[in-house]
């Protein structure tokens, strides 16, 4: 089966499952898993921060830079599809008491102009605007990547009206090999940076959250509160060390792979597809109105051997990973011009 649902699936490599096995642990809720500091200190360094702090999800990293930024009946400007208001169960809402304020961006990136418009100015009657959270890469904005000086702007005018600002990092490392700029680039920007481990680097479980250190201490506490504390996991911390020692450069063949994918895709009779909209390891692509429904064709092709997710009618992503090589993505290509000319 040719998995192209997303970057998430990915199983740990023999390596990592050996980095795993050796791991040093301890108890981390005491601050005792060596492994955990290890990888803590790490991230932190990697991204120019004085301390990291190790999380079982993305969603979680979020979720608590956000309850950290935020007073209940705030408001936070999020992109109008950014995964923190689409896909994080209304988290925000029901954990923090904000409210999100979804502005349109282009491919999921904002612009200086829409999000100034859409920062309250004081008034009784309205919300605080207190925090503006990017998302880089976008995910439904098709792995798009923000150029840095796009994030100078806008985090500019957020500091100029007293905004914190968080970045939904979540494949930053993605941004940081297609875009040649350090990670620590990108997050010099923000007040805290979530980051995954799961997802394109590979790690079987784990986000990272990164700041200064008053403020990952608070964060400590809060993922107390929200239920992360986590005990002897220096090995899914060890799975986390050795995919940002090995499998960072690595995802420059993810993003080749999703490149070929989309011209694969763009030969096919009816198929729409943006080939020079994929910068990173996602694939946006939607075929021609048929007999077929999206579940009916989702299930040719996983029947056929690929699987891939829907994000809308007839709209598919596809995402390439460390589990698909070239020969998996000319397999797919063959699989999807047989499904997509016969539905
Ligand atoms: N994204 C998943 C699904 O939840 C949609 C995927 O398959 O792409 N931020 C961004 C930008 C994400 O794409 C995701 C996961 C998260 C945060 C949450 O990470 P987890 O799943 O670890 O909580």
């Amino acid at each position: 089966m040719i998995d192209l649902r997303s970057d998430t699936v990915t199983k740990p490599t023999v390596g990592m499952r050996q980095a795993m096995a050796d791991a040093e642990v301890g108890d981390d809720v005491y601050g005792e898993d060596p492994t955990v500091n290890r990888l803590e200190a790490m991230a932190a360094s990697l991204l120019g921060k004085e301390a990291g702090l190790f999380v079982p999800t993305g969603v979680m990293g979020n979720q608590l830079s956000i309850r950290l930024h935020t007073q209940p009946g705030d408001e936070v400007i999020v992109e109008s599809s950014a995964h923190i208001l689409r896909y994080e169960g209304g988290s925000a809402s029901s954990l923090s008491g904000v409210q999100l304020c979804p502005v349109q961006g282009i491919r999921g990136l904002l612009s200086s102009d829409a999000v100034e418009a859409a920062i309250r100015r004081p008034d009784l009657h309205t919300p605080p605007t207190t925090l503006l959270c990017l998302e880089q890469t976008h995910n439904v904005g098709g792995g798009s990547v923000y150029p840095l000086e796009t994030i100078r702007q806008l985090t500019d005018l957020a500091r100029r009206h007293g905004l914190a600002l968080h970045l939904d990092g979540a494949r930053l490392f993605n941004a940081s090999v297609k875009a040649g700029v350090k990670v620590a680039e990108y997050a010099r920007f923000f007040d805290t940076v979530s980051f995954c481990l799961s997802k394109g680097l590979g790690a079987p479980v784990g986000s990272m959250v990164v700041s200064d250190a008053v403020r990952i201490q608070k964060l400590r506490r809060l993922r107390k509160v929200f239920g992360g504390g986590m005990r002897q996991v220096g090995m899914l911390a060890a799975a986390g060390i050795y995919a940002l020692e090995h499998h960072v450069t690595r995802l420059a063949d993810d993003h080749a792979n999703a490149k070929h994918l989309a011209q694969l895709l763009q030969a096919m009779p009816g198929v729409a597809v943006d080939v020079s909209a994929v910068e990173t390891n996602m694939v946006m692509f939607q075929v021609p109105k048929s007999s077929k429904s999206t579940e009916h064709l989702l299930k040719d092709c996983r029947e056929a051997g690929v699987l891939l997710n829907a994000v809308g009618e007839r709209s598919f992503r596809a995402v390439t990973h460390l589990d698909v090589h070239r020969e998996d993505v000319d397999a797919a290509g063959r699989i999807f011009a047989r499904v997509f000319a016969s539905g």
